[in-house]
């Protein structure tokens, strides 16, 4: 069994919904469990363009699937949430992004873990740093200091 981070966001069709359904799904995952889910975040979207607020949350999970069937079953959650993807930083129904996956360091085409960009994303590391306040990345980084380097971007605990 491994220990998975899932980040979860959405901003468009019910957020929250959005959010709780997939939440469902993942705990229906073969050879998974739901460990347990941050708070929901509301946060100001990041990016080009203007586009409502995104709710964000992390889950933590317990696997024994792959990394890459793990990410082909998120995908199909996406996909069934009517995730469009013609718009790269356009809104969105939803997103679900493997964060950690165990210790693991993979840079695959289709998966890169760590997620590149977790460091860049307070909509993430607040709410990964409310599971897992002590957490230490695969490099060393702790959560606190990659909070503290990370730009501050409107984030509300809901
Ligand atoms: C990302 C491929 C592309 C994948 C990666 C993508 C969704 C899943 C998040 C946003 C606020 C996939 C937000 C935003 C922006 C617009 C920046 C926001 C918010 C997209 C797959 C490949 C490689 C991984 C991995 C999953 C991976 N891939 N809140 N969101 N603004 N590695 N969200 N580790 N996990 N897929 N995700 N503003 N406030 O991060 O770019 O990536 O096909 O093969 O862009 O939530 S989709």
């Amino acid at each position: 069994m491994q220990r998975v981070f899932i980040g979860l966001g959405s901003n468009l069709a019910e957020p929250q919904e959005q959010l709780r359904s997939a939440l469902a799904a993942m705990a229906d995952l073969p050879h998974t469990g739901l460990l347990r889910c941050s708070s929901f975040y509301r946060s100001a979207p990041v990016g080009p363009g203007e586009q409502p607020d995104y709710i964000n949350a992390v889950a933590e999970l317990e696997t024994d699937l792959a990394p890459l069937e793990l990410l082909d079953h998120l995908q199909s959650i996406e996909a069934a949430h009517g995730r469009e993807r013609s718009v790269r930083w356009g809104a969105r129904t939803l997103d679900l992004d493997i964060l950690l996956f165990g210790r693991e360091q993979l840079d695959e085409p289709r998966l890169q873990v760590p997620h590149p960009r977790m460091a860049e994303r307070n909509f993430v590391l607040q709410p990964l740093a409310e599971l897992e306040p002590q957490l230490q990345l695969p490099s060393g980084e702790s959560i606190q200091a990659l909070l503290q380097q990370c730009p501050h971007n409107r984030l509300d605990k809901i």
